[in-house]
């Protein structure tokens, strides 16, 4: 046997757990990117069996509330995971800068605070056409991509935990 083919390597499948419970967490700052994204990730989520009913959609102003929104599901305790959705795009002031930094810092310590994972599907781009690339047009649906790896991740989740 190979010293290679020894080594473990733990992944998670796509497979929804019967009864998981998915929340998607959207800003409605920029919602015609961000409603393609939603449904992005409802896609993903169906195809992949999750049930309608246990699917639960949060709206929240704009990207910076995202993680407050996170934290409060998240600490609920009744979901497998969060997608957050929304979408920065670059403007003529620093505000850009601020939003995409606390949106991006505050998801990730709230997934690391709660042991949810919360895949981040916030676009942040120079411009309103690289975020319409990204939401369902050439760039595929960044939506769609977030909930594949929530699941993926809620399944590595099970892995470690045994
Ligand atoms: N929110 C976004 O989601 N995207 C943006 O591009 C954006 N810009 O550029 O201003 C934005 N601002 C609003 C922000 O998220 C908060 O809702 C606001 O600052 C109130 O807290």
């Amino acid at each position: 046997m190979s010293q290679r083919s020894q080594i473990q390597t733990l992944e998670g499948t796509f497979t929804i757990v019967d009864g998981a419970r998915f929340a998607i967490v959207a800003s409605r700052f920029n919602s015609f990117v961000v409603e393609p994204l939603v449904e992005g990730a409802v896609d993903a989520l169906l195809r992949h069996g999750a049930r309608p009913e246990n699917l639960q959609i949060i709206k929240v102003p704009g990207s910076w509330e995202i993680p407050f929104a996170c934290q409060q599901v998240a600490r609920r305790g009744d979901v497998a995971a969060i997608i957050a959705v929304g979408a920065v795009i670059r403007g003529a002031t620093p505000h850009f800068d601020h939003v995409a930094s606390q949106a991006s810092k505050g998801i990730s310590q709230v997934s690391l605070d709660t042991g949810i994972p919360i895949a981040n599907g916030v676009l942040t781009t120079d411009t309103i056409e690289q975020a319409v690339e990204r939401a369902g047009t050439k760039a595929g649906n960044k939506g769609y991509d977030a909930a594949m790896v929530a699941i993926e991740m809620v399944a590595l989740g099970r892995v470690l935990r045994g």
